[in-house]
């Protein structure tokens, strides 16, 4: 539980701590920002207002996909996705206006266009390339000349995942202890693993039951099996970032695969279950469980919601894209 006097830090306090003098905006800009999916899962804050999490996380930025942001001064906020204008009460307006007001000086008004290449029917995270690739133009828009650091610390502030969301290839979310998150940032690891593949499976176009954010939080709230969450990440994060330096696929694999079926455990057991899979996600597994036996080396992942991921390295690519005519593979190492 957060210290009575951690509650007082607020997510403004934080943007004025690292933008303690505001600079004019030029018109216009544009910047772009990675869709990440995480090999060691981020479940569970300890801080809601900062979105500072109960444990670290271990993910894989995906190349050229994700979200390509215009910021424009205008008279009035405006906010298009993919081209098509989105109402001022839908909730993607609401939370992304939301976040702006923490780096408005009255009076400004903000056109923003956001570009998403990653299928939205994939189910990918789309906040996380989203609030990322707000803080990178915000970044340019007012020539704050911001570090990778601070870049994710203000992105965590819109979407926890988004603080991961700066960096290219893999990258640790350090957790960090303090009270105002100054030290919950992520961090590129230095590793450059061009066989590396996600594969992404669209199984499902069934609504989210439940949102990421509300899911942690009743998961934190409700589940036994939370409990044992902090105890699965110190297990599988060392692993994992060893593997990811040392290119070893033998080791990642298995503690990815494991990692997410355990977070999927703990939401299970919350009241109400948060159960995201649906039928073609246990039929997937299985088939992904199939082909390990059959000696091909495919791991799967899952985040909030139906659809499976998969891990594997170039050499697996055919077997798989035979196994999965559908698979979208993507090469997080490509230019
Ligand atoms: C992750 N997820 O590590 C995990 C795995 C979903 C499952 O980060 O409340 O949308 O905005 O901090 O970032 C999704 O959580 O939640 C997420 P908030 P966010 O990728």
């Amino acid at each position: 539980m957060p210290k009575e006097s951690d509650l007082t830090i607020d997510a403004q306090t934080i943007v004025n701590q690292i933008l303690p003098h505001r600079l004019p905006a030029q018109e216009s800009a544009e910047a772009f920002a990675p869709a990440n999916i995480a090999l060691c899962k981020y479940w569970g804050k300890r801080n809601e207002a900062l979105k500072l999490p109960l444990t670290g996380s271990l993910s894989v930025s995906l190349g050229q996909l994700g979200t390509r942001m215009r910021i424009s001064l205008d008279d009035r906020d405006r906010l298009s996705i993919n081209g098509t204008p989105q109402l001022a009460e839908s909730n993607a307006y609401k939370r992304l206006f939301a976040f702006l007001d923490l780096f408005r000086v009255s009076g400004t008004a903000f056109r923003v266009e956001s570009h998403n290449s990653i299928p939205m029917a994939a189910g990918l995270a789309s906040s996380a390339s989203a609030f990322a690739a707000t803080v990178n133009t915000l970044n340019q828009l007012y020539g704050w000349d911001l570090g990778d650091s601070q870049r994710s610390i203000l992105s965590r502030l819109g979407s926890g995942s988004a603080s991961r969301s700066i960096c290219p290839g893999f990258v640790e979310w350090q957790a960090g202890e303090r009270p105002d998150g100054m030290d919950s940032t992520a961090v590129a690891l230095e590793s450059v693993w061009p066989e590396f593949r996600v594969g992404i499976l669209t199984l499902s176009a069934a609504e989210k039951p439940v949102g990421s954010s509300e899911g942690m939080q009743r998961t934190l709230e409700t589940s036994m099996l939370f409990q044992s969450w902090p105890n699965q990440v110190a297990k599988d994060l060392p692993v994992i970032r060893e593997a990811v330096l040392q290119k070893d696929f033998k080791s990642l694999g298995p503690a990815a695969e494991q990692n997410a079926m355990a977070m999927h455990a703990t939401m299970i057991a919350a009241w109400p279950p948060i159960i995201y899979w649906q039928p073609e996600s246990v039929a997937t597994l299985r088939r992904v469980h199939g082909l390990r036996a059959d000696g091909v080396e495919v791991f799967a992942t899952m985040d909030a919601g139906p659809n499976v991921k998969l891990l594997f390295e170039a050499k697996t690519e055919n077997d798989l894209r035979q196994a999965f005519p559908d698979l979208k593979v993507i090469s997080p190492f490509a230019d």
